[in-house]
């Protein structure tokens, strides 16, 4: 079985993007910037955005991190995202994921320039990205279709099955791989919660991505034999023996099915790093204008 190895993909196109900043450095032009919004006290919120600010160093851009009490008002937030929109120097931004309960997330998204929108959240990148235009790509997706694509994994003609239909993940990875173009031109399956039958589905998938959030959910018993399979989840799950109190772990099942399958991503060290590097060549695509 060949390893997906995301994390030493992303130190590639990091060294890449690296290379690209210092010859803008050189010739005087804009340092790419990306702000990030962290409202409150998730963790693994704090994880995430630490991982982001840390990958703009390794490449040379500028960042910024705003933090915002957990308690902060909707309107609070609001006038931030008023103001990021506003700030020339900021090429794109981010609102950090998940929100506390008594912010709407729909309006704040609504809220964010569609031209720093470097998540591809925002309708009128959702929109672009179906249509087929150009469009900052949701990070997740995005991330995967890198991989796809520098791994040589050819999904024309395949059978693809997405697990989940997230706003985020699912629904974008299903999109993007139906469309025409390589990757894509795929025959695409999205599963679900209510879906009947999830076993006929998945067992008939060449590549199958995991996307629902539900540690080791995807056993040996419900793949092809040779299949490609794409692990989003990143779950924490309790584990006394390690310092931390836990470990992570994805929605699928790794040693089980690591004899049955042609090529895994890890978890951690697979699709998570690709989706930071995304939101760095998403930034720099906005600091280019
Ligand atoms: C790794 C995310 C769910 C909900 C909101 C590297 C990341 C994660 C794992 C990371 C994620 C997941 C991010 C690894 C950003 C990916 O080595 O396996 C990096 O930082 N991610 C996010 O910002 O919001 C989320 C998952």
């Amino acid at each position: 079985m060949q390893v997906l190895d995301g994390k030493a993909l992303s130190e590639t196109i990091k060294a890449e993007l690296k290379d690209e900043v210092d010859a803008i450095r050189s010739a005087g032009g804009k340092i790419p910037h990306l702000a990030a919004v962290l409202v409150g006290d998730n963790p693994a919120s704090h994880v995430y955005v630490r991982n982001k600010v840390r990958s703009c160093e390794q490449v040379g851009f500028k960042s910024s991190l705003i933090r915002l009490p957990e308690d902060v008002s909707q309107e609070d937030l609001l006038a931030e995202v008023a103001k990021l929109n506003a700030d020339e120097d900021v090429d794109g931004y981010i609102v950090q994921l998940p929100l506390p309960k008594h912010i709407d997330e729909d309006t704040v998204n609504l809220a964010i320039d569609p031209k720093k929108d470097v998540d591809g959240f925002t309708p009128v990148n959702i929109g672009l990205m179906t249509l087929g235009l150009p469009s900052y790509l949701p990070a997740t997706p995005n991330g995967i279709m890198t991989m796809l694509e520098r791994y040589g994994i050819q999904t024309t003609g395949k059978e693809v099955v997405v697990l989940g239909r997230s706003n985020i993940v699912g629904t974008p990875m299903s999109i993007l791989l139906s469309r025409k173009g390589e990757p894509g031109n795929a025959t695409v399956t999205m599963c679900h919660s209510r879906t009947e039958g999830m076993l006929f589905h998945t067992k008939r998938a060449d590549i199958l991505i995991a996307a629902i959030g539900k540690p080791e959910m995807v056993t040996a018993d419900m793949v092809k034999e040779g299949a490609v399979i794409i692990d989003v989840g990143i779950n924490r799950v309790e584990d006394a023996s390690r310092k931390r109190g836990y470990r992570l772990c994805g929605d699928v099942d790794y040693n089980g099915l690591k004899d049955k399958v042609s090529a895994m991503t890890p978890v951690p060290g697979g699709v998570g790093p690709m989706t930071v590097v995304s939101l760095l060549m998403n930034t720099l695509q906005a600091s280019k204008g």
